[in-house]
């Protein structure tokens, strides 16, 4: 094809010379047998020296997100303007369920004239992880030390099980709220974050506890000695000597209080 177009200005080139120099006749058969000397060579080599054109159909590079179908769109081929495309050999494969980079190559040949083109497709991943939180997304605890964890997991379209690359951070909000973030990263580099909001809340009473069974039996005009409860708080621990009673034992007399 190049030859050709480089015929074709040569000779225009000759025409516009030719009519330039016209006067002159012996000058204009010189010129004459000049153009066609030049359009005949030259198409000449384009015949035997042009190779087939490969025109891939799309990107040289492409990228397909991994887990999906990847299309290949092929080729097209001409050679001395008559379309061959159905003489392209095609190299190559994608496994779209595996990242990394495939190429397919394309070749053909023609008159022992061999043309090859090659298209890259990238397989990535670029979905981030899910994590998921158990429990509430919102809890209160009664200090930073007595939060309990409820538990999360994190789950990516590729590497699948992540939970244990999960990192978390208590990061302030303000006077006791705190949210804490759980992030997570895929060997593609796809990050992930969620939060959880933790507030700090005394909200859980302390638990009395009945030493005995509940039932005592002092004798009549006994003394009664009322030590028989205690009382623990999540928070504060033993708080036993906080504990009041209301009503009266009287031992002259024989009854249930
Ligand atoms: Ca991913």
């Amino acid at each position: 094809m190049k030859y050709i177009i480089i015929s074709s200005i040569m000779a225009i080139s000759s025409i516009i010379l030719f009519f330039a120099l016209n006067k002159f006749k012996k000058t204009r058969i010189i010129l004459i047998s000049l153009i066609w000397a030049s359009v005949c060579t030259f198409t000449v080599a384009d015949y035997f020296f042009e190779k087939p054109l490969i025109i891939i159909v799309g990107d040289d590079k492409e990228t397909v997100r991994v887990q999906t179908t990847y299309v290949e769109k092929g080729a097209k081929a001409e050679y001395h303007f008559q379309d061959v495309s159905q003489d392209i050999v095609k190299e190559g494969e994608v496994d779209t369920s595996v990242i990394g980079k495939y190429e397919i190559k394309y070749s053909i040949t023609k008159d022992k004239k061999t043309a090859e083109k090659t298209r890259t497709v990238e397989v990535i991943d670029d979905v981030e992880p899910v994590i998921t939180l158990k429990g509430e997304e919102n809890v209160i605890a009664s200090s930073l030390e007595l939060y309990t964890e409820p538990g999360y997991e994190a789950i990516d379209n590729y590497d699948k099980e992540l939970t244990d690359r999960v990192t978390t951070e208590l990061v302030p909000e303000k006077e006791n709220i705190y949210n804490k973030v759980y992030t997570v990263t895929d060997s593609s580099g796809n990050k992930a974050s969620v939060i959880r909001k933790v507030e700090i809340k005394d909200i859980v009473p302390p638990i009395v506890s009945l030493n005995g069974t509940g039932v005592e039996n002092v004798y009549q005009g006994g003394e009664y000695n009322d030590s028989w409860a205690t009382a623990s708080d999540d928070l504060d621990g033993d708080v036993s000597e906080t504990i009041t009673t209301s009503g009266n034992v009287d031992t002259s007399k024989v009854r249930n209080i």
